[in-house]
């Protein structure tokens, strides 16, 4: 639907822009600070550059924080580093990680740039991972020991949490994230996830406990399934997607309940958890406050092929590669492709808020939306054109969701700075802020505001009026 007149963005949209832990901050092993499973990879894939210096982000925290003000940030998302608080993950808490993002969070208040924290993105401790990781019930509790430190120190500033960024990612595409061993069966998977549910249920518990009007929410990756065609087959295999991608991870934060096609399907694929006495209860009392979600393209899905070849190689968060016998990864024959092969579907950013707002209605708050594109610095300058185009057009669709009723709380596009890819390398950029340093060469480190630092400036003041 087309509207003559558009409503406006919220007075209050938190106007942001995000980051992760252990792909901004570098530092890896100062002050105390625990090996994480990231960490222990040294750099993934071999080829890429590793994260023990990233952007420097630990010891150039103000100066960002001085450029994020400088672009007019009313949010900023960002991840503490499990690690750094608690170096093996449930034992001693250490102070200097803690003293970190003080100084951190105190800046940004400072800077009148509201805190989104968000408790863990990716970086498991090394030590937890050691006695299973999430497949060990007992990391249930070290989460939630984590929780009640962190919402103890920095409740009284930071009042929008996160719990788990991208569970669903790391449960489906682990192995291309580096949170998974390569070869761990789908039945040890889904226990971790199981047990990740668990440990959310009681960061909301805490959260609401510990922090005076304190807001907390879900961070999985969420896009819609689009059908290949409109072959019945094909829109089955889309919802069935729908479920195991999406709605699995959200029925159970919101509703506290398993989704019945996925559970239906982990019960016939063989890979469905272990379910203790009284979990269910504690996964059902609890409700968030928001959902926050990350969003790069929709995906497209086919029924299972007749030949049985329904699995592709190189799949990502953003490239479905297919499930033998469940559904066949395709391509969206309308779409355009970043230079990293993901597809860029603005107008399926709307279709998600709607799906996500019709099923669950509550405030939406976007944590990740970008495009990774190889910038190049000349004469300090990057112009990064299509980056805005990218942003531009995906904002107008958050504008057309407002327009349709959704409740849009923020956008925090990936990435304020630019950081080190999930798997791809420093090469792979997405942030308004470029960094000089090359895969393996650190150069200086020297921070230059790109094209799209200056048109985002604009976007923020005007508040989304004005995105030429
Ligand atoms: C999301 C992650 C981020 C980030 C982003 C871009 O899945 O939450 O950590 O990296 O994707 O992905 P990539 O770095 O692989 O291009």
């Amino acid at each position: 639907m087309q509207y003559r007149e558009l409503k406006a963005f919220p007075a209050d949209f938190l106007w942001g822009a995000s980051s992760s832990a252990y792909q901004v901050e570098g530092a890896w092993n100062e002050d105390g600070k625990g090996p994480s499973v990231i960490d222990a990879l040294g750099y993934y894939p071999p080829g890429t550059s590793d994260y023990t210096v990233a952007s420097d982000h630990y010891h150039r925290f103000a100066e960002d924080v001085a450029l994020f003000a400088e672009l007019g940030l009313k949010a900023y998302r960002f991840s503490i580093a499990w690690t750094r608080i608690i170096p093996d993950g449930d034992g001693e808490v250490n102070p200097a990680g803690v003293a970190f993002y003080h100084r951190l969070i105190d800046a940004l208040v400072a800077a009148g740039i509201t805190p989104i924290a968000t408790m863990y993105h990716f970086d498991l401790p090394a030590a937890l991972d050691a006695k299973g990781g999430w497949q060990n019930r007992e990391c249930v509790d070290a989460f939630a020991k984590f929780a009640e430190v962190i919402f103890g120190e920095y409740g009284d500033k930071v009042k929008h949490w996160l719990t788990i960024n991208e569970q669903n990612m790391m449960v489906l595409y682990g192995e291309a994230i580096g949170t998974v061993k390569p070869g761990q069966p789908k039945s040890a998977l889904y226990q971790a996830n199981h047990h990740m549910m668990l440990a959310q249920a009681k960061a909301n518990l805490l959260c609401h406990e510990l922090v005076p009007d304190g807001l907390i929410g879900p961070a999985p990756n969420i896009a819609l399934c689009y059908p290949e065609t409109c072959h019945p087959l094909d829109v089955l295999a889309a919802d069935d997607f729908n479920a195991i991608r999406n709605w699995l991870y959200l029925d159970m934060a919101v509703e506290g309940r398993y989704n019945s096609v996925a559970w239906a399907y982990l019960e016939e694929t063989g890979a469905a958890p272990q379910i203790a006495q009284g979990d269910l209860e504690l996964l059902a009392s609890v409700r968030p406050d928001f959902i926050a979600f990350n969003y790069y393209a929709t995906h497209t899905v086919a029924r299972p092929r007749s030949d049985g070849q329904d699995v592709a190689t190189g799949g990502d968060q953003q490239i479905a590669v297919g499930e033998k016998g469940i559904y066949a990864g395709a391509s969206n024959p309308f779409l355009p492709h970043t230079e990293f092969g993901w597809e860029i579907d603005p107008i399926g950013f709307r279709n998600t808020f709607r799906a996500l707002w019709d099923r669950y209605h509550l405030p939406l708050l976007v944590t990740e939306n970008g495009l990774g594109a190889f910038d190049k610095l000349e004469d300090g300058q990057v112009h990064d054109s299509y980056r805005i185009d990218y942003l531009r057009d995906h904002i107008a669709q958050i504008q057309l969701a407002v327009s349709d009723g959704v409740d849009v709380m923020g956008y925090c596009p990936w990435s304020a700075i630019d950081l080190v890819s999930t798997h791809q390398g420093v090469s792979k950029r997405y942030g308004f802020i470029y960094v000089r340093r090359d895969e393996f060469d650190l150069l200086d480190l020297a921070r230059f505001k790109k094209d799209s630092f200056h048109w985002y400036a604009k976007v923020i003041a005007t508040s989304g009026a004005d995105l030429s």
